[in-house]
C-alpha cells in the first residue's frame, strides 16, 4: 500500500478482478530477488546454475509455445481504428476491455498478486517515467528487478499523486478454478489457448494476458518503453525511439554520442558495446535497445536509456562477437530457454568454436552435437544488469541524459545501400528512417533475400500511425532546428554477386562511427550524391584494414539502376499509408527520383 490512492484503487480492481490468493507490494531489495528466485527453484521453474561458474544466476525453460513476442496476437486499442493505422493490429478499446476482462476473472486463483512499482529511466529524471505492473509471475519480478528501477524509492517519487502508467499483467493459468478445484503447478505456466498484449493508447493502460514471455510479460519494455510511450512522446513532443546509444570519443578526447536503430537481426547490442579497431578511439555504451529523447534547456536532444539491464539475443553471442555483452553475463543473470552443460553452467549456439559433448537442451532433453536441432532456442535470452557491462559509459544513469549528436539507421541489405550515408538535413534522414529496412535470410525465404521495410526499427512498436509518427518527425525537426542531430544511413552486410561480405563488420564497423563523428565535428568533406552525402576518396580510415579498393568503392557508390528500382519499392512501400503520408516525404521521394534521372 502507498498513500496514492489512485493507486490503491487501481491495485485493489485488478486484485477484486483477478482474485489472487495474497499481494504482495515488491521493494526491489536483494533480499526480495533471492527469495523469488528460490520460489522459482523450489517450483521447479528455476535451475541455479553454478556457483563457481555463473554465481547467483539462473536457467528456466519456458513452455514450447511462449518463446517469443506474439506480434500478431498484440493490439493498440485506440478509440478511432484509423488512429492505429495500417501497420498495426487494432480493435475498439471497449470491445477488447469486455473480452478481457472475461479473461482476467479469476486468472490469479491460488496466486500470489505481485505489484511491481517501476521507474523506465533514473528516478526521478525529467526524462523518466514511472509504471506499476500488477502480475502473478514471480519470474516478470525478479526480470523486472535486472531490467527496470524497482521498489520503494519508485513509490517515493511517485508521491500521492504522480502519474505512472498502470500494465495488467496475467499469466492466464490459476491453479483454482470456478468450482474451487486445485490444480498444480507448472514450470511454465501461461495460457495455451488465449494470448492478448494491448495497449489502451488514449487512457494509457497495458493489459497483457497469457504470456510470461519477455516482451509479451516485462511490461516496460517494448508495451510501455515503445507503444505507450510513442504516444506520449507524439502528445508532449519528445521521442521514444527503438534505439541504442553509444559513446564514442576521439583520440583527441572529444565525445560524442550516437543513438542508432536497427531491425532485429543486425547486431544491435554488438553495436552497442563495440571495442572499435581503430587505436586511439574509444566506445562505451549507454544503452543497448531502447533511447528516451527530450529537449534539454539549450535546446538539444538529450536521451536516456529508460532500462538498467539487457535482454540479449544469446545465440551468436561469444567472445569473439561481443565480450563485453558476455563479461556483462558472468554473474546475478537470468538465462531463457538456453542450453545446460553437464556442469551447471549455460552454452547456446556459437557460445564457443566447438560444442560441449553433452548438453540438456532448452526442452530438458539430452543434446550432442549430432543432434538434428540446437541445443538453445533461436529465441533464448540473457537477462544481466547493465551495470556489469563494462564499458558501460559513466553518464548511462545521468537524469539529464546524453546529448545525441547523431542519429544512424541501419539495416542489413545485400546490395544497393552503401555502407555509410549522411543525410543532407533532418527531414532527408526522417525519409531515410521511414524507407529503412532489411533483407530476411535467404535460410528464412527459400533462397531468395525478401525485404521488410521496417521504418526506424518501430514497425512492431510504434503505438499509433505510422505516417504521424513521421509527421511527428518532421515536427520535431522544425522545432530543434539547427540543434536536431545530424542522421546517417548505414548498412554492415553488403555482399558481391558471389555472397562474399564486402564488409568485416563488428570492431572494424568503428571505422565508420569515426567518420559521422568527424562529419559533427566538421572534420570530414563529404560528395552530395542522389541518395546523400557520400564519404569522399579515403575519408574512411581502413588503415591496417585488410579490403580491396574495388570492394570498397562499391561499398560507396551508387548503383543508379539499383536506386531506380529502389524508388519503386518505395512507392509501393509508402502507397500503404495513403494520404496520411506528410508532404515532405513525399517531396523527398520525388526529389530522389528526380536527381537519379
Ligand atoms: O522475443 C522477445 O520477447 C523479446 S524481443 C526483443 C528483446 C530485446 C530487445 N529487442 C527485442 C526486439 O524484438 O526488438
Ligand atoms: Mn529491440
Amino acid at each position: 500500500m502507498t498513500d496514492h490512492k489512485r493507486l490503491n484503487d487501481w491495485v485493489e480492481h485488478v486484485a477484486s478482478l483477478c482474485e489472487p490468493e495474497s499481494i504482495h507490494w515488491c521493494d526491489g531489495s536483494t533480499d526480495e530477488y533471492d527469495r523469488m528466485a528460490q520460489l522459482l527453484v523450489d517450483a521447479g521453474s528455476f535451475h541455479k546454475l553454478d556457483e563457481s561458474k555463473r554465481p547467483n544466476s539462473y536457467l528456466c525453460w519456458s513452455d514450447a509455445a511462449d518463446v517469443a513476442r506474439v506480434e500478431d496476437r498484440t493490439y493498440i486499442c485506440s478509440e478511432n481504428e484509423a488512429d492505429a493505422g495500417p501497420t498495426n493490429n487494432w480493435q475498439a478499446p471497449a470491445e477488447m476491455k469486455q473480452t478481457l476482462t472475461g479473461f482476467f476473472k479469476g486468472s490469479m486463483r491460488g496466486r500470489t498478486m505481485y505489484v511491481i512499482p517501476f521507474s523506465m529511466g533514473p528516478v526521478g529524471s525529467p526524462i523518466a517515467h514511472i509504471g506499476v505492473q500488477c502480475t502473478d509471475s514471480p519470474y516478470v519480478v525478479v526480470s523486472m528487478h535486472i531490467m527496470t528501477r524497482v521498489g520503494k524509492k519508485v513509490l517515493e517519487a511517485l508521491g500521492s499523486d504522480g502519474d505512472y502508467v498502470p500494465c495488467m499483467h496475467s499469466i492466464g493459468y490459476p491453479l483454482v478454478d470456478d468450482d474451487g478445484n486445485r490444480r498444480d503447478d507448472v514450470p511454465w505456466p501461461c495460457n495455451g489457448e488465449n494470448k492478448y498484449i494491448c495497449h489502451f493508447t488514449e487512457t494509457r493502460e497495458i493489459w497483457s494476458y497469457g504470456s510470461g514471455y519477455g516482451g509479451n510479460a516485462l511490461l516496460g519494455k517494448k508495451c510501455l518503453a515503445l507503444r505507450i510511450a510513442s504516444v506520449m512522446a507524439r502528445d508532449q513532443g519528445w521521442m521514444a525511439e527503438h534505439m541504442l546509444i553509444l559513446k564514442i570519443t576521439s583520440p583527441d578526447g572529444d565525445a560524442r554520442f550516437i543513438a542508432a536503430a536497427f531491425p532485429s537481426a543486425c547486431g544491435k547490442t554488438n553495436l552497442a558495446m563495440l571495442n572499435p579497431t581503430i587505436p586511439g578511439w574509444k566506445v562505451e555504451c549507454v544503452g543497448d535497445d531502447i533511447a528516451w529523447m527530450k529537449f534539454g534547456p539549450d535546446g538539444r536532444l538529450y536521451a536516456i536509456n529508460p532500462e538498467a539491464g539487457f535482454f540479449g539475443v544469446a545465440p551468436g553471442t561469444s567472445d569473439k562477437t561481443n565480450p563485453n555483452a558476455m563479461a556483462s553475463l558472468t554473474e546475478n543473470s537470468i538465462f531463457t530457454n538456453c542450453a545446460l552443460t553437464d556442469d551447471g553452467d549455460v552454452w547456446w549456439e556459437e557460445m564457443t568454436d566447438d560444442a560441449p559433448a553433452h548438453l540438456k537442451d532448452w526442452h530438458g532433453k539430452d543434446w550432442t552435437p549430432a543432434s538434428d536441432k540446437p541445443a538453445a532456442n533461436p529465441n533464448a535470452r540473457f537477462t544481466a544488469p547493465a551495470r556489469q557491462c563494462p564499458v558501460m559509459a559513466p553518464e548511462w544513469e545521468d537524469p539529464a541524459g546524453v546529448p545525441i549528436d547523431a542519429i544512424l539507421f541501419g539495416g542489413r541489405r545485400a546490395t544497393t545501400v552503401p555502407l555509410v550515408v549522411e543525410a543532407r538535413d533532418w527531414r532527408h534522414g526522417t525519409f531515410l528512417g521511414s524507407v529503412m529496412g532489411s533483407e530476411k535470410t535467404a535460410a528464412a525465404t527459400g533462397g531468395l533475400g525478401q525485404l521488410r521495410r521496417d521504418p526506424m526499427a518501430m514497425l512492431p512498436f510504434c503505438g499509433y500511425h505510422m505516417a504521424d509518427y513521421w509527421q511527428h518527425w518532421l515536427n520535431m525537426g522544425e522545432k530543434g532546428g539547427d540543434k536536431m542531430p545530424r542522421v546517417f544511413c548505414v548498412n554492415w552486410f553488403r555482399k558481391d554477386d558471389d555472397g562474399r561480405w564486402l564488409w568485416p563488420g563488428y570492431g572494424e564497423n568503428s571505422r565508420v562511427l569515426k567518420w559521422v563523428v568527424e562529419r559533427c565535428q566538421g572534420k570530414a568533406d563529404a560528395t552530395d550524391s542522389a541518395i546523400g552525402n557520400l564519404p569522399n576518396d579515403g575519408a574512411i580510415d581502413v588503415s591496417g584494414l585488410d579490403i580491396a579498393g574495388s570492394d570498397l568503392e562499391t561499398l560507396l557508390s551508387v548503383d543508379a539502376q539499383a536506386w531506380k528500382e529502389e524508388v519503386s519499392s518505395i512507392e509501393e512501400h509508402y502507397a500503404k499509408f495513403g494520404n496520411q503520408l506528410p508532404q515532405g516525404l513525399k517531396e523527398e521521394l520525388a526529389d530522389l527520383a528526380s536527381r537519379l534521372g
